[in-house]
């Protein structure tokens, strides 16, 4: 096992790809289901076009550091990237971003139509459910339950769909610096804070350190976010000039546009801090799982 994450994530995401692969052309899908095959391709489309795979990554390591890697982990960190993959094909949707690229790919609705991009997001989400509450996942039903439940929250009202609601409204008015911090702990944070979490209720952890794990997931999902404005700004200096509070996506109110490059960067240091100081206790165990909070901050796509 390599300890640098880029490696490292393409060695997993190996697992991840296979493991999507045969979802989508089996488990969900009993033999006597009909599955109109312009949906299927567009499914494929969304869910099989590349991707870090860093949240399914997370599950797994998170799994790992307490003693549990086996298919059920892969099955579980697989539920969490089909709503991943939802969420940006109706992200990309152009009620939404209005996006004709993704994973530099043309974008879903772009190959197919909308409306199809929209049911395959629905089927995408719907799918990721009944992997989650799989056998396989785990052979206790109340833990099985309990991720469920918890994946649903963090995909829903209170999370990512909630985000994505004020992050459209942030086009219409103003935010504080604490309104950002909310909503993109909703948007972005609430799948991250799941994967690790999630991880360890996989594995069985003591609750302690299901709190520790999800403190990290939060820390790295705010890491996440800045990291992703700050290639934004990066990526659009030319043309935009100084950092105005609003990022390169027209509206979007982010907290490199209101800190600045600078600030923004020491932050990113302080959270890498912060994500080895939780995960300290677990020593040399926990070095990937570090390595990945590192590659977060210091991504370059
Ligand atoms: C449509 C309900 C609904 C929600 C959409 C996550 C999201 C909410 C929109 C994505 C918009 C966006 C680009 C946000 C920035 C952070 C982000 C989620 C980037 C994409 O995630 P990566 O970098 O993507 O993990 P890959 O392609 O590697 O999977």
């Amino acid at each position: 096992m390599t300890l640098d994450p880029n490696q490292h994530l393409t060695f997993q995401a190996k697992f991840v790809e296979a493991t999507l692969e045969t979802l989508l052309a089996t488990q969900a899908l009993p033999d006597e289901t009909v599955r109109p095959p312009r949906l299927l391709a567009a499914i494929r489309h969304g869910a099989l076009n590349g991707g870090k795979r860093l949240r399914p990554v997370l599950v797994m390591e998170a799994a790992n550091l307490f003693g549990r890697a086996d298919d059920g982990v892969l099955q579980a960190a697989c539920a969490l990237e089909l709503i991943h993959c939802y969420s940006l094909v109706h992200d990309d949707l152009p009620a939404m971003d209005d996006d004709d690229l993704r994973r530099g790919q043309p974008t879903v609705h772009k190959v197919y139509d909308e409306a199809t991009a929209i049911l395959a997001g629905d089927a995408l989400l719907t799918l990721a459910f009944d992997v989650i509450t799989g056998e396989a996942v785990h052979a206790d039903a109340a833990v099985r339950l309990r991720l469920s439940r918890e994946l649903a929250r963090a995909s829903g009202i209170g999370g990512m769909a909630g985000g994505q609601m004020l992050d459209l409204e942030s086009e219409h008015r103003e935010r504080s610096e604490a309104e950002i911090r909310q909503l993109q702990s909703m948007k972005t944070g609430a799948l991250l804070r799941y994967a690790c979490r999630a991880g360890a209720i996989l594995a069985d952890a003591a609750e302690a350190d299901v709190d520790r794990l999800t403190r990290f997931g939060e820390v790295i999902g705010l890491a996440f976010q800045l990291a992703d404005d700050l290639l934004d700004v990066e990526a659009s200096a030319e043309t935009m000039g100084k950092a105005t509070g609003k990022d390169a996506e027209a509206g979007k109110a982010t907290l490199v546009g209101l800190w600045g490059t600078d600030r923004t960067r020491n932050e990113l240091g302080r959270l890498v801090e912060e994500a080895e100081t939780l995960l300290a206790p677990y020593g040399s165990r926990a070095a990937i799982l570090s390595a990945l909070a590192r590659f977060i901050v210091n991504r370059t796509n």
